[in-house]
């Protein structure tokens, strides 16, 4: 399959090491002359952009959390006057204020650049019809899959998120051939398709450019299946740009980083140490282009792994693993650790559990008290009581295996657990007072 930009998603790994120092500096350079942020940061660090002689200088440099993010609310961390920021976003957060973040136009002409990337990667060519079931506005995914898939030169349709049955009437009348979302959308989508008794496999649609969230495996192989489709992941962030800082090419063997915009670290998530090449810790980020929202070191939060090894398409650029995981949506439930993913990989792997899932903690006195809902199939709802207690307990116990906690395993009537357009919450924990 074509590579979108040879030139640099194939450039030798010891030209791009090169190109990644001359931007690092740049970079160092231009906030430090311009945000007094990070100005103040590098003083306190005895740093001067000078003193970047390496690559592995950046270890030189203080990581950038949130919270400075936070702070500086709402134009603290831009590098340029806003006459010079032609596009705002802010980021998803839950509560309080959003982060909010700038382009200059280079800026959005380099977003482009790199969500037409991720667009060819999963092999959107200009003959595709794309729909967007994105939500456009603050949100990154929206815009910026939006100019990326036209500069692929596809047709693009910007459906926005939800209205699901809208949606499948495009995809009926209009011919789509590609769908852009979050995983969890496309599953509803799925599944609203089979309650309409419209088969989505007999459809022209071939593709889906997933991300926002994280999903495994079962889930690809689920979406795959119920869409007929080859499902890729992308993911991004909004602080550091939006979508377009990796995603899958056709071989779905981790997702290519756009290394020359972006200078890649993983570190242990408590000391901030480097971990060891090929193992799992804290993804670090630095922009090497940005201008109007350079971010130094900044800590994503996501956990994964960073693989060099040469991938069958030709791309040069390494690989990070699927964020399953972000180190601050660890749960400790009795003093265990046990993320979401963890127990989402169980479901997934049992029949007639359909993929909507709740993870509930409760606090009861001094314990803490875990409860899975599932939706189950029409099916497995059975007459003879046993049956259901002996196929809850069989839950139970492989979730047992996994996270080492007996969890409460509540099966719910399929639909009743929410679904959304954008971002799917698993987790209500009611042990948080925020
Ligand atoms: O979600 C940007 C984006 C939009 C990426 C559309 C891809 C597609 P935020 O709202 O700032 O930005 O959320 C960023 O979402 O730190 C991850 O924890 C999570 N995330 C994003 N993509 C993935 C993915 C956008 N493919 C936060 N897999 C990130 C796992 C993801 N997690």
């Amino acid at each position: 399959m074509p590579i979108w930009n040879a030139e640099y998603e194939s450039m030798p790994r010891q030209d791009l090491a090169a190109l990644q120092l001359r931007r690092l500096q740049a970079t160092v350079e231009w906030v430090y002359e311009r945000v007094p942020f990070y100005r103040d940061a590098l003083d306190a660090a005895g740093v001067r952009p000078r003193d970047i002689r390496s690559l592995d200088d950046v270890r030189r440099l203080p990581m950038t959390d949130k919270a400075a993010l936070r702070d500086t609310y709402p134009y603290g961390m831009f590098a340029v006057p806003l006459e010079q920021v032609v596009r705002v976003h802010s980021s998803s957060g839950t509560t309080g204020k959003p982060i909010v973040v700038g382009y200059t136009k280079g800026d959005l002409n380099t977003w482009s650049e790199l969500t037409a990337r991720i667009a060819s990667a999963a092999g959107v060519t200009a003959a595709d019809r794309v729909q967007m079931a994105f939500l456009y506005g603050m949100f990154t995914g929206g815009w910026g899959m939006h100019y990326g898939i036209e500069r692929v030169g596809a047709t693009v349709f910007p459906a926005g998120a939800g209205n699901t049955e809208r949606q499948l009437m495009m995809m009926q009348d209009f011919g789509t051939t590609a769908l852009v979302c979050t995983p969890s959308y496309a599953l509803y989508i799925a599944e609203v398709a089979e309650k309409a008794g419209i088969d989505v496999r007999s459809l022209p649609l071939r593709v889906g450019l997933f991300g926002g969230e994280p999903s495994g495996e079962g889930m690809r192989e689920e979406i795959e299946k119920r869409l007929g489709i080859l499902a890729t992941d992308n993911y991004g962030l909004s602080e550091v740009m939006g979508p377009g800082v990796s995603g899958e090419c056709e071989h779905q063997c981790g997702l290519h980083m756009a290394e020359d915009h972006f200078l890649f670290e993983v570190v242990h998530p408590e000391t901030g140490e480097p971990v060891a090449e090929g193992e799992e810790g804290e993804l670090i980020i630095t922009t090497l282009t940005k201008e109007a929202f350079p971010v130094l070191r900044y800590r994503t939060h996501d956990l994964t792994v960073i693989d060099t090894s040469a991938c069958a398409c030709g791309r040069t650029a390494a690989r990070m693993r699927k964020v399953r995981a972000r180190t601050d949506d660890m749960l400790i439930i009795r003093g265990v650790n046990v993320f979401p993913s963890q127990i989402e990989d169980v479901l997934f792997k049992i029949e007639g559990i359909q993929p909507h899932y709740l993870i509930v903690i409760d606090r009861d006195g001094a314990m803490d008290d875990i409860e899975v809902r599932i939706e189950v199939a029409e099916e497995i709802f059975s007459d003879v009581m046993a049956d259901m207690v002996a196929f809850t307990k069989s839950v139970a116990e492989r979730i047992y295996a996994v996270i080492g906690l007996h969890a409460k395993v509540r099966l719910v009537e399929a639909g009743t657990i929410e679904r959304t357009a954008g971002k799917a919450k698993r987790v209500v924990d009611n042990r948080r007072t925020d």
